[in-house]
Parts: structure tokens; sequence; C-alpha cells
């Protein structure tokens, strides 16, 4: 690599160091916990100690009573406001606050607001809850059984705990394939409960200014405008009176889409205080009551002929969403782009149903990186072709490269209705086992087998479908998903970006610069990206599902070319031509046929601003702004090699290498795509080999901090091999497909099926996620949890 292509390139596209790491790494990020308002209270939340019970009585005089609380609130007061129960992102309710009964364990009971954060939690312990426990339903399994509790009896008319079912695909034509299949391989397997857990835990800081009637909420969310607009719609309160404002945020991983109780019981107490309401949870909170991810119990089937031709694909699912149904997936698509599961893969025929239950569990969904339920249908079929390769005796790898989709096939429409925009499938996983050597890895294994020592060897292919929109199809809560971008030139040329999406940790405040600056020929440094503040940028979706590049990163590059066909008229005044007669190279616009006779856009800004006669359609400046419905979804994919070393004697699971080569189109900035990247791979280990979020079977948590539930560190973790491929998306205006969850999709599998294939000559054909010491001893023993 050359030290231009390592460090800062002078604008556009390239390995530029992150702005935003400047105050960062020298401590100077403003989280919102760092904000600090005069007079501000703090809030804490009692929370229930039971997965399931009926509140029968709730004695708050002795919390009031201490010297230092301002409100203790409950329900019932919230209920007098009409704000007891608030709707999800999935269309359900969800309690705000406990009225009738709690349903999981850390759910929500009462509020206090305290002068300081010690005296609220001390107030909480003074709090008399009567509760009437009932039988809980801890597993999904249990919970359609006709003697089950019923969770949701508020619901009126409530007699069960199904949510939903939804199904897609050609139900006749898969089973018609499924008949004249050589071989049908089937596997049940979990994908079990985690939890995001970003370093920095959910919070918000109320200030209801009862002169202006102004109510700002500095919060940690992943999309502003949209809490904005659930909060007007929720408690009533007229739109541009609220004002969100999202700081620097300490990673999301999913876990900020939602509102929480927490906020709006903030914004009670600021409102009923007059004060400034500080809410923070700490990290058991964290880890019990907000989004989870997963909780899919899945069973797959396979056919395909003795030659190893994939024919279809039959799939049911039971999904487990907790005790309401907050998950956030467009309105259409209850079980998020499960859809995909027909993976990379040329088949005839696919059908998928997905059942949808309450249990006593905390609600959520959208969460870790989950592509809106990509990575449980990627982790299915990746690992239903590995056990089909088992069945038929087949190399995984020749496998897949048997049935990947061609070049040719593209655009591809898939069996359930998604249109991959573009790929190269056979070159990125040829790309993928040569970085690997693979064929000498089979050689070492088998060398190492006839020793007896289990090395295993796992692949994933994956294809993601990141980028939601286009509105037409999806929306949340009625809200299409598009995104704004306004770009301001100051008069000096230099520049302010405004979006709607909002940063979390991936570096918008580099990569949309980088975006602007290529398509107008300014420093990068010379653009300042505003984001995350309602009354500061347009209206916009936010980020998750890997869709800020897709989409806002789409509207950063057209509100750019607005700017520079703005700045085509006001230099063709300057230059005394036509428009039509002006060339852009990056940074100016010049006479064609004559290179002397130009303008650059800082000239140009300056002009705008200044005593030109200017032409028709130029009011006085270059501003742009823009709303960008996506067209369709971007198609990401790659191919993943890992290499592990496995124990049998304690299970222990090493992994050695991990080989990744993602195709996310054109790349913005190199090493950020690295580093998001890098952080998907080791949530992938984490989630393959430990991460789990376990009940007992009262509907106790028994991952309330991090001694229980296990994060991967740089300890567990290989250093990664990085390949890339590039195949623009046709319908970016820049090319670029999204990638922020690529390899937390594609991760898991790679690592289970490197596992499963270590194990091998003991017979293992599956083994259940997450693949701790204790579950890989115990498969190795030959009583695997399931196969
Ligand atoms: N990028 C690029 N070239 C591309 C694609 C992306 O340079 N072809 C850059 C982007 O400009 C951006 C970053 O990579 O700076 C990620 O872009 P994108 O794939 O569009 O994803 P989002 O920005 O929408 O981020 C959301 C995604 C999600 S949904 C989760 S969950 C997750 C993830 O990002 N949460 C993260 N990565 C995370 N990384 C950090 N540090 N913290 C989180 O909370
Ligand atoms: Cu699905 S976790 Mo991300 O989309 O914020």
């Amino acid at each position: 690599m050359t030290a231009v292509e390592e460090h800062a390139t002078p604008m556009g596209h390239g390995r530029m160091h992150r702005k935003e790491d400047a105050r960062f790494i020298r401590g100077r990020g403003t989280y919102v916990d760092d904000v600090v308002l005069p007079g501000m209270l703090h809030g804490a939340v009692l929370r229930s100690p039971h997965a399931h019970a009926r509140i029968t009585g709730i004695d708050v005089s002795a919390a009031k009573a201490h010297p230092k609380v301002r409100a203790v609130i409950t329900g019932q007061d919230l209920a007098g406001l009409d704000l007891a129960w608030m709707p999800t992102l999935s269309g359900d309710v969800q309690a705000v606050l406990a009225t009738d009964k709690v349903r999981f364990q850390g759910q929500e009971v009462a509020f206090v607001v305290a002068e300081d954060r010690y005296s609220a939690r001390d107030a909480l312990e003074l709090i008399d809850v009567d509760y009437e426990p009932l039988p809980p339903v801890v597993d999904a399994r249990r919970a359609l059984e006709p003697d089950a509790p019923v969770i949701r009896d508020d619901l009126e008319g409530r007699t069960d705990n199904h949510i939903f079912d939804w199904d897609t695909g050609d139900k006749a034509a898969t089973d018609d394939v499924f008949a004249r299949a050589d071989v049908v391989s089937t596997q049940d397997m979990l994908y079990p409960r985690v939890h995001p857990a970003p370093l920095e835990t959910c919070g918000a800081v109320a200030d209801m200014d009862k002169v202006t009637g102004k109510l700002t909420v500095w919060t940690t969310t992943q999309a502003p405008h949209a809490h904005r607009t659930l909060y007007a719609l929720v408690a009533g309160l007229p739109e541009h009176k609220i004002r969100i404002i999202s700081p620097d945020i300490g990673g999301g991983f999913g876990n900020k889409v939602g509102i929480y109780s927490g906020y709006v019981c903030a914004v009670v107490g600021s409102t009923l205080t007059g004060k400034p309401v500080k809410w923070m949870e700490d990290r058991s909170e964290n880890l019990m009551s907000t989004s989870f991810a997963r909780d899919y119990h899945m069973r797959g089937e396979i056919a395909a002929t003795s030659g190893g031709k994939i024919l279809g694909l039959r799939v049911t699912v039971l999904a487990d969403h907790g005790a309401f149904n907050g998950t956030a997936q467009p309105t259409k698509f209850p079980a998020g782009f499960f859809g995909v599961f027909t993976g990379s893969y040329d088949i005839e025929a696919a059908y998928c149903s997905v059942t949808g239950v309450y249990t006593n569990k905390a609600p959520g969904g959208v969460a870790y990186a989950c592509s809106f339920r990509i990575t449980e249908a990627v982790y299915l079929v990746e690992r239903l072709v590995d056990v089909l390769a088992y069945d038929l005796g087949m190399d995984p790898a020749e496998l897949r490269m048997r049935n990947l989709l061609l070049p040719e096939q593209f655009p591809y429409r898939s069996k359930t209705g998604w249109e991959y925009d573009s790929g190269d499938y056979p070159a990125t996983l040829r790309t993928a086992l040569e970085m690997a050597h693979y064929d000498e890895l089979r050689a070492e294994q088998a060398a190492k087998r006839e020793r007896g020592e289990l090395m295993g060897i796992g692949l994933a292919f994956f294809t993601e479908a990141v980028g939601a929109g286009p509105r037409k199809h999806m929306d949340i809560l009625g809200l299409g998903m598009a995104d704004g971008a306004e770009l301001r030139v100051h008069p000096t040329g230099k520049a302010v970006l405004r979006l709607s999406c909002q940063s979390q940790g991936q570096g918008h405040e580099t990569t949309f610069a980088q975006i602007v600056a290529e398509e107008l020929g300014i420093s990068p440094e010379d653009i300042d990206v505003v984001h995350g503040d309602t009354d500061q940028t347009p209206f916009g979706l936010g980020t998750y599902g890997s869709r800020s590049t897709p989409v806002s990163g789409a509207a950063a590059a057209v509100v750019a070319r607005r700017v520079r066909e703005r700045a085509k008229i006001v230099a063709s005044a300057m230059l005394e031509v036509s428009p039509h007669d002006l060339e852009w190279e990056k940074g100016r616009w010049f006479v064609r046929g004559d290179r002397e006779a130009g303008r650059t856009i800082q000239e140009i800004a300056l002009a705008a601003h200044g005593d030109l006669e200017l032409p028709e359609g130029i009011e006085g400046h270059l501003d742009a702004t823009c709303v960008y419905n996506p067209p369709n979804l971007t198609y990401p994919f790659g191919a993943y090699v890992c290499v592990v070393d496995v124990d049998a004697d304690t299970g222990q699971v090493k992994v050695r290498r991990f080989v990744a080569v993602d195709d996310c189109g054109v790349r913005i900035n190199p090493m950020i795509v690295e580093g998001q990247v890098h952080g998907g791979l080791a949530d992938g280990v984490g989630m393959a080999l430990m991460q789990v979020m376990p009940f007992d079977e009262d509907g106790n948590h028994l991952g309330g901090s991090f001694m229980d539930y296990l994060l991967p560190t740089s300890m567990e973790c290989p250093s990664w091999e990085l390949g890339q491929t590039v195949t623009p998306s046709p319908h970016h205006p820049i090319g670029a497909k999204g990638v922020g969850e690529s390899a937390t999709v594609g991760s898991p599998a790679a690592v289970v099926n490197a596992v499963v294939d270590a194990l091998r000559p003991l017979g293992v054909r599956h083994a259940d996620m997450p693949l701790t010491p204790a579950a890989v001893w115990r498969a190795a023993q030959g009583s695997p949890i399931r196969t």
C-alpha cells in the first residue's frame, strides 16, 4: 500500500482518517450522559422482579416522603394522562409503566424523580408493590399450547399468545420440488436470543420549557426524526415544539432504534416538575429490558439432486417476540427481510412460514446488526447447505460453487420476490478460497484427522438486502422509508451537509463529507456534516438496517449534484457563455475546448453570493435539498472462510484464521469499511461461541451483567484477513451498497460451520449456538444438544 492510499487523500473517496476521532480519542465527545442542565433532576425506574404477575397494589407514599424526591410516577398516573401505553414500532402497544400486570422480568413499574441519581435509586426501595405471581411462558414452543397462560390479556378478545403468521414463496411449487428430489436434508436450529450491548447504555435528558412550550430531548436514538413524530403522535404534543437531539452515540447496533419507557418517563417527569430530567439506565437494566435480537426457532429443509444441485428450500420459523411486539420491521414485513432466506443460490422453488408469539421476555427484535432478520436467514441457509454437504458427502465449497447465482443472472429475481441488483458471486468465493489456501487447509485437516486432532474449516456465502425503502413498499408506522439531505455552500466555498440519518460510530461525519467532496471537489475537511438534531436536519427515517449509505449516501450525492448544476448556471454567467458550453472536472466548470477559461466551485460560490447579475433559476446561492426514495434495496454479499481448532477434551474452540471477502460495491472509505467488517466479524464470533441471553424456567433473566453475558474480546479474535471484490450497485448514484451489518450477517454461520466440520469425525452434523466449551464438549461426547 502506498503512503497516499494509507493516509488522507486530498479529497473524495479514500482511506481518510475519521474526522470525528479527533474529539473521541481526546475524550471530548458529548454523549447523553454528558448533558448537564441547570436545575436538572434525575430519574430511576422501578422494575418488576417477576416475569409474569398481576399488580394488586402500589404504595408510593414512603418514596414520595423522601426529602430529595420530587415526583413518583406510576402506571395509574400515566393512565390519567392517557400515556400508560405507547405504540410499538410494529403497531402493537407496550406498557410505559405497568398498570394491570407485569409481563417480563425487568419491566418498568414506576419512575422516581429526585434531586440526584442516588436518591432516585434509594427511593425505588421505598415503593411497595403487591404482586400476585402468574405462571410465565418462557419457551416459545410453550406459547401456543392451549393451556398456556395468556400474556396479553390487555388486548381485547385475546385468548392466546399468537401474534402473526406470515409466509412467502410458492408452497405448492416447493412441495412439488421436494417430492421429486433425490435428497432432502432437514435440520432444526435455534438462533438464540442475543443482545446488542453497546458500550453506552440508553438514556435521555428531557427538558420541557413551560414558557415556550418546547420539549427538547437529548436521547440515545438512531432515528431522531421518527422519534419526534412518535412523541408528537403519542403525547399529542405539536411536532414543531419537539426537538430531538441525538448527540454522540456510544454504539447502537439496533439497541437505539426504539423508544423506551425511560425516555417517555423522563419527558413526563420534566413536564410534572418543570425541570430537566435525566434518565440513564445501568448495564443490567440495558441487558434486561431493552431490545433483544434473534430468538428464532427454525426448521429448515433443503432438497437437492444426488449430484448436488439444490432444488428447493422449505422453512418454518417460530419467532419469540417477547411480551410486546416491538420489533422495528417495515410494516409489510413482520418477519423482517427473512424472505431472503434463499440466499445466494439458483434454486427452483422456496417457501417459508413464520409464526410470531408472545412470551414473558423483554420486547425488541431489531437489534444487533440484524439487517432486519437477514442474519437469521443467512445462518439458516448456510447451515442447511453444510448439512446437505454432510449428507451428500460433498465438499461444502464445491457444493456452493455449483449452486451460486451467475453474474449473467443479475438483476436476479429471487423465488421469494427480491430483486438482487448486482453481483459476481463465483469470483468472490474464488477469491476467498484462494486467500485461505483452501486446498492446503483441507490437506492439513486430513493429516490432523489421522492424528485424532480436530480442525474445522467453515464457509459461508451471504447475500444481504440493505437500504430500505422504497417508501411505497416500506414504512415504519406509516412513515415511508426515504431520507433527506440539505447542502449549503457558504460564500467562501465551505459547505455544510445536513442529514436525517445518525451515526453511532460508523464514521458518517467523514464518509458523507467524502461523498460531497468527490462530487464537488471541495476538500472533505471543508465540509461539516450535521446530523442527529431534528431542528437542524431534514426529515428522514434514520440509521439502521445499514441504510445510511444506500439511502442517505445517495441523497448526499444527489444534493451535491444539484449544487453542481446550480454552480454551472452561475459559472455560465461568470464566463459569459451558455451553460451548454461548460464541462465539469472535479472542483471546477470550464469552457469546453478552453481549459484555461474556468471557475472553481469556490469562486462560483462567492460569485453566487456577490454582485454578479444572476441568471434565471438562481436566487443567490448554490444551496440545494433533496429527498431520496431508493428504487430498490442494495444487495451486498461476501464469502467467508473460518478455520478453527477444537480441543475435544475441554470443548475449547480457537478461531485460528478468518478470511472475509466482502463486496459492498464502491467503497467510499475503505478503512471505515474494513473497520465495520472487523466489528461485525467479532460480533459473529461472539454469537457463534459465547453469546446467549438465558432465562430460567421462572423467566428469571440470567444474563444481567458482562460476567454472565459474554462479549468477544481481541483474545477470542484472530487477525482478520480481509479481501474485496467491487460490483457497483447499478441503481445507486455512486454505486455503493451498505456494509455495516454484512459481517455480522455472514460470520456466525462460517464459525458454526467450522466447529461442526471439526467435529465431523465424531459424527456431529449440527450443534446450536452458542458453541460454548460445554456445548462443544457435549457434542463431542456424542450427545449434541440437538442434531
Ligand atoms: N461505507 C463506505 N462504503 C460503502 C458502504 C459503507 O465507506 N460502500 C461506510 C459508510 O459511509 C459508513 C459506514 O461505512 O460510514 C457504514 O455504512 P452503512 O453500511 O451504510 O451502515 P450505516 O451507516 O447505516 O450503519 C448502520 C449499521 C447497523 S444497522 C448497525 S446495527 C451497526 C453498524 O452499522 N451499528 C454500529 N455498524 C456499527 N458500527 C459502530 N461503530 N457502531 C454501531 O453502533
Ligand atoms: Cu438491525 S440492528 Mo442495525 O439495523 O441498527
